[in-house]
């Protein structure tokens, strides 16, 4: 049997696709699909089709590996344009999810129906894309201007029930299994006598021309960078102002101009690698996981409070774990607040919240987390320390569990060194605030088993982050690559570029934040200690020099109320402080640097070549096994901007000859010290390579 089949039922044709994992529509679908329509109407014995998919879910979209290749026929257009012009009534069935050419498919049916757990949407804006298959002329028609715009610009699908009241679905099948519901409904159709609704005949209802841009002003932020928001609004406002042909064929056209964007390339790169991440090169799909139940936090600080919240939405057991009782008191604040703060944004109802608090245990007494199955330690960042509570740890947990740190930069080896089951020992860096952030990096020991980290990539999908396995080495992947990027956003300072000025540089170029405002929210004592506790520093007095002296002047950054910038009580936004201006000049004509005025084109190319060369050592070192992680450790925990699919991806988008030769004109510039480099860069060059497939 093919990806597409039909079962004649007496009256009724039933149409399946059945191409697993996500029943995207491919090639072989889609011209399935117009045969079937042609088999059905030459036996002109059916008065009623249902188009139904095998498997978990309805169409995730279009075959996202074909947009690489050239195109095939036919076009998924061609298809529903066949399907809505069919003389008998089709009726979509939706289970799992319809995303992308997957609703557009069930818009060109005459009628939908869905599980009532199913969703829907047109998430095509996250690959840089727009809806190419007519979907942003059918959805106004169905749901309006105003919502298809917050779906489609958001990407966010929206849940069945929403998805009814907007006018997507017509009904909800509760019964069990669907198909039967769906039967029904369909025999009910043909009953009732009801005729055949063709989304395209519908009429858009006008709104203003001040409508849109209003809206191109309230997403204006959100969307900077991207290009394909504003071809959506184009295409929305031509739903109101041309026939549908017209705006048909302006919709494909804009969409062929994404689909061989640069941006959409980078975007689609950051959609495969992070699925690529959840597989380890090294280790076999055979391998199971361990059981996680119960997991306990140790440190109930901002980190501590921030993982156990994430685990307790995961629905886990959660015993946290302090030494002071005032500050489980304060861990078990933050997390009501996270709480109450999910409920106020809908994210969880109130029951919700109820059950969650429940399943949280607060402790002081290590032998009440003997039996959990997962601790994770996120105790103050200093080696004495950490091993102390690993040593507690070895004596107290049951066998089998997993003992995770959650280290941002020490040698996990020497912690798990400690242990005598070194095996059961691993990283598990969350990134802060870790309630929120996606990445999780997975660090992998000597001896860390392989279940450990295949359990650990499960745990955090579960948590709905991002896993990404990295070795054993100073910072890691994410860190190891920061101090790099950051080092010369520091050193920049001292040549004369002010910091609001490195920070909208880097900000205009993609970034979620310029760096130094990332340090003040971070707090600038962080890196301070992190340096102080480092035996390797670089002989160099300009190293992160304005930050530590900042810091010793007590200048830690927002919590401070100042630090690179000054803060307005209750405010977040960086104000830019005079003194602290003087104060860099002052200590660059103590360290005899010659100040100067410094371009955007410096600022970034320093800083996101100071990235990629670490990333190409990191590679080279085996700390990454792929370098397409790498990227989705940057655009995940460090803001790098997706649509420009991470800092290796984007090495490979310029041209890694030309990297190499502005790191090697920066390294005849300043020296050997941080811009040597690197053997596999050099090598990539010398060949035209890239760092893809690396
Ligand atoms: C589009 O439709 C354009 C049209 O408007 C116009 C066309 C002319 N294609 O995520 P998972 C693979 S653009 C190919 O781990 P989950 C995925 O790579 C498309 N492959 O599962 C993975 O493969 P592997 C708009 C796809 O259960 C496997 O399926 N649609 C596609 O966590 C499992 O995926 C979207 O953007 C695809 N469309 O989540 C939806 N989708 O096992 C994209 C998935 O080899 N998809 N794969 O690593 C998703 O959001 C999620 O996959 C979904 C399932 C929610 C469906």
């Amino acid at each position: 049997m093919g990806e597409v089949s039909i079962d004649f039922r007496d009256q009724l044709a039933l149409i399946t696709i059945d191409n697993p994992p996500v029943n995207a529509l491919s090639q072989a679908v889609r011209s399935g699909l117009i045969d079937a329509i042609e088999e059905i109407e030459l036996k002109n014995k059916s008065e009623i089709i249902i188009l139904i998919c095998g498997g978990r879910t309805f169409c995730a979209g279009a075959d996202i590996r074909e947009f690489s290749k050239p195109v095939l026929s036919p076009h998924l257009s061609e298809v529903i344009t066949r399907i809505e012009a069919c003389e008998i009534p089709i009726v979509a069935v939706i289970h799992g999810t319809a995303l992308g050419g997957g609703l557009e498919l069930a818009m060109g049916c005459h009628f939908r129906v869905a599980d009532p757990k199913a969703k829907v949407g047109l998430p095509e804006v996250n690959l840089g894309l727009l809806p190419g298959a007519m979907g942003t002329q059918r959805l106004p028609r169905l749901i309006g201007v105003k919502h298809s715009l917050d779906m489609m610009i958001s990407g966010k699908p929206v849940d069945a029930n929403t998805a009814l009241s907007l006018g997507i679905l017509d009904q909800l099948i509760e019964e069990h299994p669907l198909l039967d519901g769906a039967i029904s409904y369909a025999n009910d159709l043909l009953n009732k006598g009801i005729p055949i609704r063709r989304v395209r005949d519908l009429i858009v209802e006008p709104v203003s021309v001040k409508f849109f841009d209003e809206y191109r002003e309230k997403i204006a932020y959100k969307t900077r960078g991207l290009i394909s928001p504003e071809k959506i609004i184009r295409c929305v406002q031509s739903s109101i102002e041309m026939d549908f042909d017209e705006a048909a064929s302006q919709e494909r056209y804009f969409f062929k101009e994404c689909m061989t964007s640069p941006q959409s390339k980078a975007l689609r790169h950051i959609f495969f690698a992070e699925r690529a991440v959840t597989k380890l090169p090294d280790i076999s799909s055979d391998v199971s996981q361990r059981a996680i139940k119960k997991v306990a936090v140790i440190g109930a600080g901002t980190m501590g409070s921030g993982i156990a919240y994430s685990a307790l939405r995961a629905g886990y057991g959660v015993t946290l774990l302090d030494n002071e009782a005032s500050g489980l008191d304060r861990g078990e604040n933050s997390i009501t607040g996270f709480f109450e703060h999910d409920v106020l944004r809908k994210r969880i109802n109130e029951s919700g919240m109820k059950e969650g608090l429940e399943r949280l245990q607060t402790t002081q007494d290590f032998d009440s987390i003997a039996n959990v199955d997962l601790v994770i330690e996120a105790v103050f960042e200093n080696m004495a320390i950490k091993k102390d509570v690993f040593q507690k740890l070895d004596s107290i947990c049951r066998d089998g569990a997993i003992l995770a740190t959650n280290t941002s930069t020490l040698d996990i080896d020497q912690i798990a060194s400690v242990t005598k089951r070194p095996e059961d020992v691993v990283g598990l860096l969350f990134f802060s605030p870790a309630h929120i952030m996606r990445l999780l990096e997975i660090v992998r020991g000597d001896r860390t088993e392989d279940d450990v980290l295949v359990t650990a990539l499960s745990f955090a999908k579960r948590l709905r982050k991002v896993g990404v396995v990295v070795g054993n080495c100073f910072g890691f992947v994410g860190n190891r690559m920061l101090h790099g990027y950051g080092r010369e956003a520091q050193l920049l300072l001292l040549e004369g570029a002010p910091p609001e000025h490195i920070d909208v540089s880097l900000q205009n170029w993609g970034m979620a934040m310029g760096p130094h405002a990332v340090g003040d929210l971070a707090g600038l004592d962080v890196g301070y200690k992190i340096r102080q506790e480092r035996t390797d520093q670089p002989d160099d007095p300009c190293f992160y020099r304005v930050a530590d002296v900042l810091s010793e002047a007590g200048r830690f950054g927002h919590k401070t109320g100042k630090g690179m910038y000054l803060y307005e009580s209750g405010s977040r936004s960086p104000i830019p402080d005079p003194e602290v201006q003087a104060l860099i000049k002052r200590e660059a004509e103590l360290l005899g640097v010659q100040q100067r005025e410094i371009n955007s084109d410096e600022i970034i190319e320093r800083c996101i070549y100071a990235l990629i060369l670490e990333g190409t050592r990191i590679l080279e070192e085996k700390i990454s096994p792929r370098s397409a992680d790498i990227d989705v450790v940057w655009t995940n925990g460090y803001g790098f901007p997706r649509f420009r699919g991470g800092p290796m991806h984007y090495a490979d988008e310029i041209g890694v000859r030309r990297v190499y030769e502005g790191i090697c004109k920066l390294r005849d510039r300043f020296g050997p010290m941080y811009w040597e480099v690197p053997a596999l860069l050099e090598e990539l060059a010398a060949k035209d390579g890239k760092f893809s497939g690396l």
